[in-house]
C-alpha cells in the first residue's frame, strides 16, 4: 500500500515521498516538476488504492496546483476504492450516450437534407410549370397565327387544351370557348374576347342587362369611364371616391384591364365574382354549398358566374380587309363607286344592277341592314362582307361576335333579349360552317326592327383570346396559373395581358388532385 501511496504522489509536491534524484529544490514551482512515480502514465497514476493523505495534503495540491481543485479527484478516488466496475459501467453509459447524441445529430441532418429536397424539388416543379405556362402561351399564339380564315378562332376540340403533358409539367387552358360563362362542368379551350360585352364601349342599357348586374354599379361604371364629373342617376364620381380611405379618384377614362371594376365604388367580391371564387368557369364543391364554405352561393347546382365572366376591354377588330386592303365604307357621300366595282366584280353587271336597285339610297346603320335592304342571298352577302364597313378608323372596337357570345351577353345587345338570344344561339348551333358571315342574323331575329338595332353591335370576327393556364410540375406539385390576353388584330398574335391567378388557389378541381396524387404514389 505504501508502495502504491507513494507512487502516486507528485514528486514535486511537499511532504510527499520523492524518488532518489527528483526532488525539487523549488517546490510549488512549475508543472513539469509534478511527475508521477509510475512512469507508465497519467492513468495508471490513478489506478487505486490511491488516496489523498490527508486535508494538510490537499493544502499542498492547492499551493503546488492552484487552478486544480482535489475535491472532483478524491470522489473519483473514492469511486475507485469502492467499486471498480463501476468504472467500466460509467465509461459505458458515456459511450452510449455519446451514441445517442451522434444519432440524434446524424437523424437531425438527414431530416434537414430531406426537407432542403423536398424544397429544391418543389422548387423544380413550380418552374416546370412556368414554362408550361409560358409554353402554353406561345402554343395560343401559335394557333391563332394559323387559323385558316383570318378573324376566326381555332376550332374548340381541334386542339389539345387538357391536361396537355409537356415533359414532366401538365397543363390546362381554362375557359368555354364558346362563351357560355354558366354552367357545371370545366370546359377548356381559348376564350374569345369578342364574345364578351366590352366595359368602354357598353351602353348602360348592354351594362345593366348583364347577370347580377345592379344598376347602381352600371351607373358608376358609366361615371368611371366618361370623362366628366357629373354624377349619372346612381352612380359615384370623385367625390365619392375621395371619401375612401385611402382616397382616390374617378379615373374619367377608358378601363385598361376588367379587374380594374374592383376600384368602382359598389364593387363587390359577389359581384364580380359570382359563385365562381377560383374563375375556372366551373361548379367546385365549395361553391355549391350554400353558406357552409366560402363563398357564399345558392347551391342550386348550377355554377351562377360574376360579371367579371362576361366583360372585356380588349375586343377590337381591324377596320380592313383579310388582305390589308381598305373596306369600302358603304355610308361613302356621292356615287359610291367602289361599291359598284366591288359588286360586279363579284356578281357581274346584271346581279350588280339588281342589288343596286333594291339597296335605294343610304345611309345604312349597319351591314346587316345592308344586307337586308340589298335582298342578297346569304351566300353572295358573305362573299362580299369582309369589304364593307360603316366606320372611320382603323379599328372597331367592343363589337360583339354573335358567333361566339354567350345568351347572356347577347340578350343585353339591343334589340335582342333574353328570349332572341336564346333563339340566336339555338341557330347558331344549327350551322355547320364555322365562319364570320353574320347574315344568318337576321333569318334567326326575324324582325327588321330587332336587326336595325342591334346590328351595329354585331361582327363575325374575333382577334383576342383569353388563355387562362393553370399547370403543374413533376409529380403534381408547384401548381401555377397565369390569364393571357392574346391579340392578333395587328397581324401578329402578341399577348397584350397577363396576370398571375395563382391566388385564387386550386382550380383544377378535386378529381385531378386525386389522379396527380395518385400518380405521386406510383412514381
Ligand atoms: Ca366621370
Ligand atoms: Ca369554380
Ligand atoms: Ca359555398
Ligand atoms: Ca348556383
Amino acid at each position: 500500500m505504501n508502495a502504491h501511496r507513494s507512487s502516486v504522489i507528485p514528486s514535486g509536491v511537499p511532504g510527499g515521498r520523492r524518488r532518489a534524484g527528483t526532488q525539487s529544490k523549488n517546490p510549488g514551482g512549475s508543472f513539469q516538476r509534478c511527475t508521477f512515480s509510475d512512469r507508465r502514465g497519467p492513468s495508471t497514476a490513478l489506478r487505486p488504492p490511491f488516496r489523498l493523505r490527508s486535508a494538510q495534503d490537499d493544502t499542498r495540491w492547492k499551493r503546488f496546483l492552484p487552478s486544480c481543485s482535489p475535491r472532483p479527484l478524491r470522489r473519483c478516488v473514492s469511486a475507485f476504492q469502492e467499486n471498480p466496475r463501476a468504472n467500466r459501467a460509467s465509461v459505458l453509459i458515456v459511450v452510449l450516450w455519446a451514441c445517442v447524441g451522434l444519432v440524434s445529430i446524424a437523424l437531425l441532418f438527414g431530416h434537414s437534407m430531406l426537407m432542403s429536397y423536398r424544397g429544391a424539388d418543389n422548387d423544380l416543379a413550380g418552374r416546370q410549370a412556368e414554362q408550361a405556362i409560358e409554353g402554353a402561351a406561345r402554343y395560343a399564339e401559335m394557333l391563332l397565327t394559323n387559323v385558316t380564315m383570318p378573324g376566326t378562332l381555332p376550332e374548340p376540340g381541334t386542339y389539345p387544351g387538357e391536361a396537355v403533358e409537356v415533359g414532366e409539367a401538365t397543363f390546362w387552358l381554362f375557359g368555354k370557348p364558346e362563351g357560355q360563362a354558366s354552367g357545371t362542368a370545366g370546359e377548356f379551350g381559348l376564350v374569345d374576347e369578342a364574345g364578351k360585352i366590352n366595359l368602354n364601349t357598353a351602353t348602360p342599357a348592354m351594362l345593366r342587362a348583364l347577370p347580377g348586374m345592379t344598376e347602381e354599379f352600371a351607373a358608376a361604371i358609366i361615371d368611371w369611364r366618361d370623362a366628366d364629373d357629373e354624377v349619372t342617376t346612381g352612380g359615384a364620381e370623385s367625390q365619392v371616391y375621395a371619401q375612401k380611405t385611402p382616397a382616390y379618384k374617378a379615373k374619367n377614362g377608358p378601363f385598361e384591364s376588367i379587374e380594374e371594376l374592383a376600384l368602382v365604388s359598389g364593387a363587390t367580391r359577389e359581384l364580380l365574382y359570382g359563385e365562381d371564387a377560383n374563375l375556372n368557369g366551373a361548379l367546385d364543391a365549395t361553391e355549391d354549398d350554400g353558406a357552409t364554405n366560402a363563398p357564399d352561393d345558392n347551391g342550386d347546382g348550377k355554377l351562377d358566374a360574376g360579371l367579371l365572366a362576361y366583360v372585356t376591354v380588349f375586343s377590337r377588330e381591324p377596320n380592313k380587309q383579310a388582305d390589308d386592303t381598305d373596306r369600302i365604307n358603304i355610308n361613302r357621300p356621292g356615287p359610291n363607286e367602289p361599291l359598284n366595282t366591288l359588286l360586279t366584280t363579284k356578281f357581274g353587271e346584271s346581279r350588280a344592277g339588281e342589288i343596286r336597285a333594291s339597296l335605294g339610297p343610304g345611309p345604312f346603320p349597319s351591314t346587316l341592314v345592308f344586307f337586308v335592304r340589298s335582298a342578297m342571298k346569304e351566300d353572295e352577302f358573305a362573299q362580299i362582307l369582309d369589304a364593307l364597313t360603316t366606320a372611320t378608323g382603323d379599328y372597331r372596337t367592343g363589337l360583339i361576335n354573335v358567333n361566339t357570345a354567350s345568351a347572356a351577353v347577347l340578350a343585353g345587345v339591343p334589340g335582342i333579349g333574353a328570349e332572341k338570344a336564346a333563339k340566336l344561339v339555338t341557330a347558331r348551333l344549327s350551322r355547320t360552317v364555322r365562319d364570320t358571315n353574320i347574315a344568318w342574323v337576321v333569318a334567326a331575329l326575324g324582325d327588321p326592327a330587332a336587326v336595325a338595332q342591334a346590328g351595329p353591335f354585331l361582327t363575325g370576327q374575333s382577334w383576342q383570346v383569353m388563355a387562362d393556364v393553370a399547370a403543374v410540375g413533376r409529380h403534381g406539385r408547384g401548381y401555377r396559373r397565369t390569364k393571357f390576353v392574346i391579340d392578333h388584330s395587328t397581324g401578329t398574335a402578341r399577348i397584350i395581358y397577363r396576370r398571375n391567378l395563382a391566388p385564387l388557389g386550386w382550380a383544377l378541381g378535386s378529381e385531378v388532385r386525386q389522379t396527380l396524387a395518385e400518380r405521386k404514389d406510383t412514381r
